[in-house]
């Protein structure tokens, strides 16, 4: 599956861009600067956050998988960001609302995880929103899972052989994994940790539709996860980002043309350009 390109490259910011590399090059020993340049052109670094065991690896990977952007995982420093995404799994605690408060509305969003073990979409949107009313801010819901699912051929078979048998899938896990006997019991416990509960009713909803290879089921899967829903967001923040990274980069070339180099040129480009409104942003 192709992931979706977001943001940090309208035609405005790749030829201010490309004039930067220009000048760079003409300047060795501006390697601060360098730095600053170099990172217009690296992808958009989405940070993870959320308390322990809410899905935090789970909506990095899902993340990774779909959009061509950087995650960044719990435990990994998250300073440079440009994007938050905050993980909720349940009703947000003291500790979500503190964490929340801390991060720029305008750079990161905060997702209810795991929704998928709601039962349904409209009940995970329903808490989602009663998530917002309690943080006051917007909250989405996914199914990070369902986007991140490899099935091999042994689970393709099994969700076949369940399928074709009209198996549907009880809510107790235990009544599942027992329901195909010792033979298939670590199969069963396999399907569970991979897809959950939903995600195996997703699929035979599917199959019962008629057969369906690995890799289309792959992308129903993420279809039905919500994540491509993400992409407004990350794209509206890619445009705050290139505005901050310009920004870094006019604090830059101010320093340089300061101490007397190029002065012209830099003067040059930060007269009327993107790059010269970043200034004027980064200086208020
Ligand atoms: N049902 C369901 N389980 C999930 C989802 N995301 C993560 N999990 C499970 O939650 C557990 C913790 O996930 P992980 O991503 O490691 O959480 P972290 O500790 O916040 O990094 C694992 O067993 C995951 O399989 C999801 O979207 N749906
Ligand atoms: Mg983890």
């Amino acid at each position: 599956m192709e992931r979706t390109v977001v943001g940090l490259g309208d035609p405005g910011y790749l030829d201010i861009a490309a004039r930067l590399d220009q000048l760079c090059s003409r300047l060795p020993e501006a390697v601060a600067l360098r730095r600053t340049v170099d990172d217009l052109h690296g992808p958009l670094r989405v940070a993870v956050t959320g308390r322990h065991g809410t899905g935090r690896d789970t909506l990095a990977r899902a993340v990774r998988r779909v959009f061509d952007v950087s995650p960044i995982g719990p435990g990994d420093e998250d300073a440079d960001a440009d994007v938050w995404l905050h993980v909720l799994a349940g009703w947000p605690r003291p500790d979500d609302a503190d964490a929340v408060s801390r991060l720029d509305p305008e750079r990161s969003l905060v997702i209810l995880g795991k929704a998928d073990t709601l039962g349904s979409w409209p009940t995970a949107r329903a808490r989602a929103g009663e998530c917002a009313d309690e943080l006051g801010r917007a909250v989405v819901a996914l199914m990070p899972l369902l986007a991140v699912a490899d099935l091999g051929d042994p689970d393709m078979e099994l969700l076949a052989s369940l399928a074709s048998a009209g198996e549907t899938v009880p809510p107790m896990q235990a009544s599942f994994v027992d329901a195909g006997g010792p033979p298939q019991r670590l199969a069963r416990i396999g399907l569970l940790r991979t897809l959950d509960a939903y995600g195996i009713a997703c699929v035979l909803a599917l199959l019962a539709d008629g057969p369906i290879d690995a890799v289309e089921l792959g992308a129903q899967l993420i279809a039905r996860s919500g994540l491509p829903a993400l992409g407004e967001f990350l794209t509206a923040a890619a445009g705050s980002a290139e505005r901050l990274r310009l920004a870094r980069v006019a604090d830059q070339l101010e320093l340089v043309a300061a101490s007397g180099v190029c002065r012209d040129d830099i003067e040059h480009l930060l007269t009327g350009s993107l790059l010269g409104s970043s200034l004027e942003v980064a200086t208020r």
